[in-house]
């Protein structure tokens, strides 16, 4: 057989229309539905596409990306046939008025373009993998005039919807699959990022919320024109249709629930009315992380359909979310951990994943089996093929094996999965011993003791509560009544960045509050670091940190960054993308104290040890201390690769700095 891999015969009942129309209304078909290449965020990289088709024995063909952004390939019929793939992707085309021009020339060791939105994006020529965000229209805007002069995309040129009617037609009626209609680009909180710049948003929420209200607010409107358009266009064919944000991190949303609740549920609800208004189309929609505590939120307001499932993020066990909410939100995604062994596990060690996924998201329908998130570039075709063929084995309703006919022990040794995720004033040491701190300890832990004059108390405040302008104007005031920058950092600045970081673990201030406050500390730091040097002063170190080659994650390293900058610490910024030899020079430049690192990507957490190597023969290993972190990093990768320390999260990043120096 040509692809010779494959040991599953699947039982045909039902066309994938069908079984996937079953499977959203929460009904069991003859099996799981199994999506891979349905969406740009259900498919697969182009190499790992190359290494699954040959080791399938399928013959090479040219590779078609689906997602110049993601590198991800369109799946072709050959796969889709050998694997049995129950979705299929039926996205309007992009503006005739918009010709994406890739540009090799100009940014030495990149290619890069602009999109339609206005926001750059490049590669590297040596051994890129995706193409990244480098340049966002409104990064340095700060006036709604900006945005209404914007050339936005036109939503409804008819270019978009040529011959659109026919492809669903042809995929519903004559290919017998679900028609999955792809948005406007990503989700309006997406764009907002996307075109104003992850670092901005955050903090914009906090003290810019006008601006960035109305930013919104345009996005949703193009999105609403586009949706007016297209949905009578697909008519009834329409079986799904999707949208796209990210509001979580591995530990916790990025937004705190009360901002979701106030600033996105309105928009979202608007926009999942709008399609419902219009159409039977479930709602897809994308969201990674922890994002646990808004699925109700998520649900009321209209979506159908939640992906990627991160079921390696907090609060995300797979058995808890079907008990809690598999009765109104259907689960796509999910199948296996792409954070941890669907790259670097064995294939018996996918099996058991993806059988224990399955036999949690499975019954009673209301699950389609994918990875969490697109397939990376480096998972190993036979851990693909096992992902599939434990789908298939396992997924057959009323089959021996069906998904939930377990015996009763089975389950035994697995975790009990929380009730809920709940956050609570847990310092990381009481995290550690597993218990909330009782009221008086975390009364201690988030006060700061001592009486200080009112302009410092202003200043602490200030800063606290995200107001940089108040923070800035009474660090001056400060400065001006004589009180020097040593105080002002020793007992105002540093001791509010201490509350900041513990408010931020305590599950109480979550990104746009924390970087509103790092943004003012940041600022203030800038302004008196001239007063330092005039008196003497030296920072409580020097710190260089950067995130690794070929990862784009930045937000957590500015956070950090910003954080050490809080704490006293001078830091230079290498910002994302950041080759070992960078590293080096930047070392030898700077003659740090410490290094902090940051990988979010298991493509690219190898990129760390590397760094790691270059750093000793250079011969400078013995003068820095080193620090990782990043999503997927754990105390045992930090052991293989023989960093010096570890840090969760920002706060806990500034005490182990200092622990670190004082080593
Ligand atoms: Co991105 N992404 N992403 N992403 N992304 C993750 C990381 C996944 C886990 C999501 C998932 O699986 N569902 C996944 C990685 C899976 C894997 O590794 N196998 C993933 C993927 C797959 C991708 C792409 C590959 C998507 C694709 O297929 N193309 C693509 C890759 C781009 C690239 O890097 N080249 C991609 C793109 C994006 C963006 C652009 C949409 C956006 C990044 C924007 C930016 O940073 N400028 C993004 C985001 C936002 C995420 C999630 C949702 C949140 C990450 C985040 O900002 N967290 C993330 C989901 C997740 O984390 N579970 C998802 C919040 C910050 C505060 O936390 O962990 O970064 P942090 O940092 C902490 C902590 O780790 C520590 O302190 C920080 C502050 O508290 N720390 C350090 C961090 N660095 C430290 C250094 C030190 O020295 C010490 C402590």
């Amino acid at each position: 057989m040509s692809n010779r891999h494959l040991r599953i015969r699947l039982e045909i009942i039902m066309n994938s229309r069908e079984r996937m129309k079953l499977a959203l209304e929460h009904r069991e078909p003859d099996c799981v539905p199994f999506d891979l290449g349905g969406t740009v965020l259900t498919s697969i990289h182009v190499n790992a596409y190359k290494n699954l088709r040959a080791y399938l024995g399928l013959p090479p063909v040219e590779i078609r990306v689906m997602d110049i952004f993601q590198q991800i390939a369109e799946v072709d019929d050959d796969v889709r046939a050998a694997l049995g793939c129950d979705a299929r992707n039926v996205a309007p085309r992009s503006s005739a008025t918009f010709r994406i021009n890739i540009n090799t020339t100009d940014m030495p060791g990149y290619n890069f373009f602009h999109d339609e939105w206005g926001i750059g994006w490049r590669m590297p020529q040596d051994g890129g993998f995706f193409y990244d965000m480098f340049d966002h229209p409104f990064a340095a805007s700060t006036s709604i005039e900006d945005i209404k002069r914007h050339q936005w995309p036109d939503p409804v040129d008819p270019a978009r919807f040529e011959g659109l009617w026919e492809r669903v037609r042809h995929v519903a009626d004559d290919l017998g699959e679900p028609v999955i209609v792809g948005g406007l680009a990503a989700g309006f909180f997406e764009l907002t990022c996307w075109t104003r710049g992850y670092g901005q948003v955050y903090p914009d929420l906090v003290n810019n919320l006008k601006w960035v209200e109305y930013l919104m607010d345009t996005i949703v409107d193009l999105k609403l024109a586009y949706w007016e358009v297209v949905l009578p266009l697909v008519a009834d064919y329409a079986d799904i249709v999707q949208e796209a944000d990210d509001l979580a991190g591995q530990f916790s949303l990025l937004i705190s629930p009360d901002i979701y609740r106030k600033v996105i549920k309105p928009r979202h609800k608007k926009i999942c009315d709008f399609i419902k208004a219009r159409s039977k189309a479930k709602i897809f929609y994308h969201c990674c992380g922890a994002i646990r505590e808004i699925i109700p939120d998520l649900v009321e307001s209209g979506f159908d359909i939640l992906n990627p499932v991160q079921v390696s993020a907090e609060g995300m066990e797979s058995k808890a979310l079907k008990r809690d909410f598999g009765d109104s939100v259907v689960f796509w995604g999910g199948a296996v951990d792409t954070q941890g062994v669907f790259t670097d596990g064995t294939p018996q060690q996918v099996r058991d994943e993806v059988r224990r996924r399955v036999d949690d998201f499975g019954p009673g329908g209301g699950f389609v089996a994918a990875a969490v998130h697109n397939i990376q570039a480096n998972v190993p075709p036979q851990n693909i093929v096992a992902m599939w063929e434990t789908i298939r084995e396992y997924g057959g309703y009323g089959a021996e094996n069906a998904p939930g006919h377990r015996p009763a022990d089975y389950w035994q040794g697995y975790p009990e999965a929380p009730a809920s995720h709940v956050r609570s004033a847990m310092s990381p040491d009481a995290r550690l011993a597993g218990r909330a701190l009782t009221p008086e300890e975390a009364a201690q832990f988030l006060e700061q003791p001592g009486e200080v004059p009112p302009v410092l108390v202003k200043l602490k405040s200030g800063i606290i509560d995200g107001s940089s302008r108040i923070a800035l104007d009474a660090a001056e005031e400060a400065l001006a009544a004589g009180i020097s920058a040593s105080t002002i950092i020793d007992d105002v600045v540093i001791p509010a960045m201490q509350i900041v970081g513990d408010k931020f673990e305590c599950g109480d201030y979550f990104l746009p509050e924390m970087m509103a406050s790092a943004l003012g500390a940041q600022g203030i730091m800038k302004l008196l670091r001239p007063k330092l040097v005039e008196s003497k002063v030296q920072p409580a170190g020097r710190a260089v940190i950067g995130t690794v080659k070929g990862d784009l994650h930045d937000i957590g390293k500015n956070l950090v960054a910003m954080m050490w900058a809080g704490a006293g610490f001078e830091v230079i910024d290498l910002g994302p993308d950041v080759a070992p030899e960078r590293f080096v020079d930047a070392i030898r430049q700077n003659k740090p104290d410490i290094v902090g690192m940051s990988a979010l990507l298991t493509t690219t957490m190898p990129m760390m040890d590397t760094t790691i190597k270059a750093i000793e023969s250079a011969g400078l290993r013995q003068q820095v201390k080193i620090m990782v972190g990043g999503a997927g990093v754990t105390q045992s990768f930090v052991d293989e690769i023989g960093a010096d320390g570890y840090a969760p999260n920002a706060s806990a990043a500034v005490r182990r700095a200092r622990e670190l120096l004082r080593s």
